[in-house]
């Protein structure tokens, strides 16, 4: 297989990127005042404008011709064909099929397997009917109105980020936990806050094996035990969302309160899934169903829209553009909406889980750089943080900017303030602030030449920043389901484009290894333990230090 960067079309797109080093994405807008017109993609309830990237129609053209190359739109077709494309694993990535509604109708190898869809949701439908009516009762009789959902990555950041970002859709009187850290601390506050005749245990582990889950679960049902509840009331209380069975069995989970998915549909992928349960717990069956909507109104529109109109491949060509030929090894993800304050944090999952590989499908050392580390924070608090980094620090990080027109909580002006924030710093980042422009600012204060001459370069501000703007009319359950959709979507093109499988994730297994190891060698509270021996000088003084300090903590 050719790699990626050695065919004509990344030669091409270099040589773009060298061409424009020296032209300014000022002088790009000037010279064309159809440029936001041309760079704009209306899609599923989103609007996409990415013409605040260094972009010339000839570098748009170029990028088209790589996704040819690299086959996006072959690759897209086996995505929905239910094709094995999670190689490593041997495993089709269908969560497509998780959406489809009430006709899609999806199959691997033959089989279909909307059927088994749709009975799961009727499933978690009907449990919820059951919950919100209080009909679903606790062992005193009461109903429960409080969840803790006890899973970690792809069993909590979806359905916290989802639950938190639909907040103003909560159904009144009901709370949601997420616990995920093997921490204890996170476990005992969110118990500290439970009444244990009021809350529903939700086990969300699709293999029902991870340790941090697993541990977590058993300490769940030990308070819930030593809390007033008896061995026979576990059913009452405790329900899982996995897709192994003999392991729920065993936890002492009823068969009945399994809600079951399935081996192609990735953890990262899963919110969709019975996974969403704690989400349609929180906001209602009816808001999730539109949550489905919305993401199934994205899948539609990249599976048929040509390539140059399709929102995720175009969002996906401005990331594989800034990353490779412009050379932004850092992706910022910046939501000007508070409910969304965890959205870095699931495309984080999302993005550097799926693509932060180095190794190509065919199983060689890829020769071009691949996912970028993503971060972000809620605007505008990152403005008083990090963001000085992004207009002037010397590596350029590109952005994407996502806000609502208008919020769930119109309160005063803060909505316009909120938003004249987030495009002025689109702006800032794109127009920058050249030296004249600085010198004859500070000649308006009145300031005197040698004061100028000391000041000005640290006011100059170089521009050139590229970023995405993505806004929705408002926030709600169909915009957020097509905004994640349009993320998971754009992260399958990049990975085609790269050439890496982004449905495995290996790069987690070490870890969890060493850690198993290492566990008997960490001293109980007062406990004396040997010197470790077993690694190399570092980690055995860390062990021997850490043995140390809780050996006198008995
Ligand atoms: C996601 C990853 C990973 C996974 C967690 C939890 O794509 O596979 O984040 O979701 O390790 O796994 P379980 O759901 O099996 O507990």
């Amino acid at each position: 297989m050719t790699a990626i960067s050695s065919t004509p079309q990344w030669k091409t797109l270099e040589a773009d990127a060298a061409g424009l080093a020296r032209a300014s994405m000022r002088e790009l807008f000037e010279g064309g005042a159809d440029r936001f017109a041309r760079y704009s993609i209306d899609a599923a309830g989103l609007f996409l404008d990415y013409s605040k990237n260094k972009l010339t129609d000839e570098v748009v053209e170029h990028l088209l011709a790589l996704a040819v190359t690299a086959d996006v739109e072959g690759r897209r077709k086996a995505m929905f064909a239910g094709e094995a494309i999670n190689t490593t694993e041997n495993r089709a990535v269908l969560h497509v099929a998780l959406r489809a509604g009430a006709t899609g109708a999806y199959s691997i190898a033959g089989e279909d397997v909307s059927v088994a869809v749709r009975a799961e949701l009727n499933k978690m439908k009907g449990f919820c009917a059951r919950v919100h009516q209080g009909a679903f009762k606790g062992y005193s009789g009461r109903a429960l109105d409080t969840v803790v959902n006890i899973g970690i990555g792809g069993s909590d950041l979806g359905p916290q980020m989802a639950t938190t970002a639909l907040q103003p859709f909560w159904i009144g009187g009901r709370r949601t936990f997420f616990v995920s850290n093997v921490d204890g601390q996170h476990l005992a506050d969110a118990l500290d806050a439970c009444d244990p005749e009021r809350t529903l245990f939700i086990i969300a582990s699709k293999t029902f094996t991870t340790q941090e889950t697993m541990t977590n679960a058993t300490s769940a049902r030990a308070w819930f035990l030593k809390n007033g509840g008896g061995e026979s009331d576990i059913a009452k209380h405790f329900i899982a969302l996995s897709t192994n069975a003999e392991a729920v069995a065993g936890f002492g989970i009823d068969r009945d309160n399994m809600f079951q998915f399935w081996d192609w549909v990735g953890g990262r992928y899963s919110l969709w899934s019975a996974i969403g349960l704690s989400i349609a717990l929180q906001v209602g069956f009816e808001s999730f169903e539109k949550l489905l909507a919305g993401a199934r109104r994205m899948d539609e529109h990249f599976k048929t829209a040509p390539l140059a109109e399709n929102m995720p491949v175009m969002l996906a060509l401005t990331g594989v553009w800034n990353r490779n030929f412009i050379g932004a090894a850092a992706h910022a993800i910046l939501p000007y909406d508070q409910h969304l304050a965890r959205l870095p944090a699931y495309l984080q999952q999302a993005d550097m889980e799926s693509n932060g590989k180095r190794i190509g499908a065919d199983g060689s050392v890829v020769a071009h750089a691949t996912g970028p580390v993503l971060f972000g924070e809620p605007g505008t608090n990152g403005q008083h943080a990090f963001y000085q980094l992004l207009h002037q620090g010397t590596d350029i990080v590109s952005a994407d900017f996502i806000a609502p027109a208008i919020s769930q909580h119109e309160l005063g002006d803060h909505h316009q303030i909120l938003l004249s924030n987030f495009l002025a710093q689109t702006e800032a980042l794109m127009r920058g602030k050249t030296e004249a422009e600085v010198r004859d600012e500070l000649r308006g204060e009145g300031k005197t030449d040698a004061e100028i001459d000391a000041l000005s370069p640290h006011k100059v501000f170089p521009g050139d920043r590229p970023t995405n703007s993505i806004l929705m009319e408002r926030l709600d359950p169909e915009t957020l389901g097509s905004l994640i959709a349009l993320y998971e979507h754009k992260v399958f093109v990049e990975g085609v484009i790269w050439g890496i499988n982004s449905f495995d994730q290996w790069g987690v297994e070490l870890g969890k290894v060493l850690a198993r190891k290492i566990l008997p060698e960490i001293a109980a509270a007062g406990e004396a333990k040997p010197q470790a021996k077993a690694h190399d000088a570092s980690t055995n003084g860390l062990i021997d230090r850490i043995n140390a300090m809780r050996g006198k903590g008995g």
